[in-house]
């Protein structure tokens, strides 16, 4: 195992869930395949204290919705009942609602960073911006996974 750069695997997450069209993104294909948006963001880490950087990337709502969200496509309705779960490579995992980053609800600015202070993330994988939330635990770096899916009913 070299373990350098060169040889290093290509990092991609999992797009997956209920969606018609699974796919395996890189951090290349999100910067091909979107717009790319700029968020100066300041979060507080509990343990680390404050942290700024701003980053670049796709909307997360514009990468999911590419794949085909199982939504019922009649309305608003069905789409507040669906969640979206963010998984790191070292296993910390986050939730978001679909209605948080949906324009027609909370219309959150939630990103799939492909660079942070001007470096690609490439090497590592992409990592969740929420310019929103003032802690820093949402923003989920080297990303494996994007499930997306519909709450069921609770018993
Ligand atoms: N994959 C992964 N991403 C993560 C975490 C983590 O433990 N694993 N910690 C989160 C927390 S609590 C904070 S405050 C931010 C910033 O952490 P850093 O400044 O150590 O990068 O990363 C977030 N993203
Ligand atoms: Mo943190």
């Amino acid at each position: 195992m070299g373990g350098g750069r060169a040889d290093a695997p290509l990092r991609s997450f999992a797009l997956t869930g209920e969606v018609r069209r699974p796919v395996a993104l890189t951090v290349r294909d999100l910067r091909g395949g979107w717009p790319q948006h700029r968020a100066a963001v300041t979060f507080d880490c509990a343990t680390g204290g404050p942290r700024n950087h701003t980053f670049e990337g796709p909307l997360l709502r514009e990468v999911v919705s590419a794949s085909g969200p199982a939504f019922d496509p009649r309305g608003r309705k069905d789409r507040s009942r669906f969640l979206l779960a963010v998984t790191g490579r070292d296993g910390h995992h986050t939730v978001l609602s679909w209605a948080e980053i949906d324009a027609d609800f909370g219309d959150a600015p939630v990103l799939l960073a492909t660079r942070m202070d001007g470096r690609s993330l490439e090497p590592e994988g992409s990592q969740l911006v929420v310019p929103s939330d003032r802690c820093g635990a949402r923003y989920v770096s080297a990303i494996t996974r994007v499930w997306v899916g519909g709450c069921a009913s609770p018993p």
